[in-house]
């Protein structure tokens, strides 16, 4: 049986990418580092360091560590002023819903996030008490496809990983919830996210009952 759920944050919850993808491409820009949208497909799901690391891989650049650290300070002090700016008005289609109906039926809720930031975003938009737990890019050494931040969670909520279900929108994602002997619903194309069990555009169209269904597979 299902027990939990454990979501990723960018990308389920909320669109947190347009954030990064405007800081980065500032940083880039100052770099002389051509990095559109498309590159920034890239950096969905991978920590803040390796995402300067595909940024300088894309202008052919390499850089010293301690650099690259200032640089990434940099980035991050961008991103947050967006994200301070940030509301509940924000959350993605169905999320509200579906939480509530988990939180009714007694179900625990995780969040699994590469972000620092993860925290400090469920509470700019009010999602925060939702969480029975919060994994995020602070507590975990090794970043997804590594299932480590994932089977935190589940350890955390007092569950087996084979009684979670993840939500995901990155390759790196859903990746990291099968390497961990989870379910996982993949949020966003199904070309794209083939290794999930099932894939939706949005969390409008989870539900209990559907929830339930997965647990058969
Ligand atoms: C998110 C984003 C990534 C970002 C990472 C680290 O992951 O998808 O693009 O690089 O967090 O963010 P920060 O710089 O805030 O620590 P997730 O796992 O929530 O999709
Ligand atoms: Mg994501």
């Amino acid at each position: 049986t299902i027990k939990a759920c454990l979501f990723d944050l960018d990308g389920v919850l909320v669109d947190t990418a347009v954030y990064h993808f405007k800081a980065w491409h500032q940083l880039a820009q100052t770099m002389g580092i051509e990095f559109t949208e498309h590159d920034n497909e890239r950096l969905k799901g991978v920590s803040r360091v390796r995402s300067l690391e595909i940024i300088l891989e894309i202008g052919g650049k390499t850089m010293a560590q301690e650099q690259m650290l200032a640089l990434c300070e940099q980035k991050n002090k961008e991103y947050l002023e967006d994200v301070a700016k940030m509301t509940p008005e924000e959350i993605l289609p169905g999320v509200v819903d579906f939480l509530k109906a988990l939180k009714a039926e007694g179900y625990k809720i995780a969040l699994g996030s590469a972000s620092k930031n993860a925290q400090l975003i469920l509470e700019r938009t009010e999602l925060l008490p939702y969480f029975d737990a919060i994994i995020d890019g602070r507590h975990v050494v090794n970043g997804k496809p590594d299932p480590e931040v994932f089977l935190k969670g589940a350890e955390a909520l007092g569950v087996q990983p084979q009684e979670c279900l993840v939500f995901e929108d990155a390759v790196a994602g859903v990746e990291a919830a099968k390497n961990g002997g989870m379910r996982c619903v993949g949020v966003g194309q199904p070309d794209v996210l083939s290794q999930a069990d099932v894939v939706v555009k949005d969390l409008t169209e989870m539900s209990i009952s559907r929830l339930k269904e997965l647990e058969q597979i």
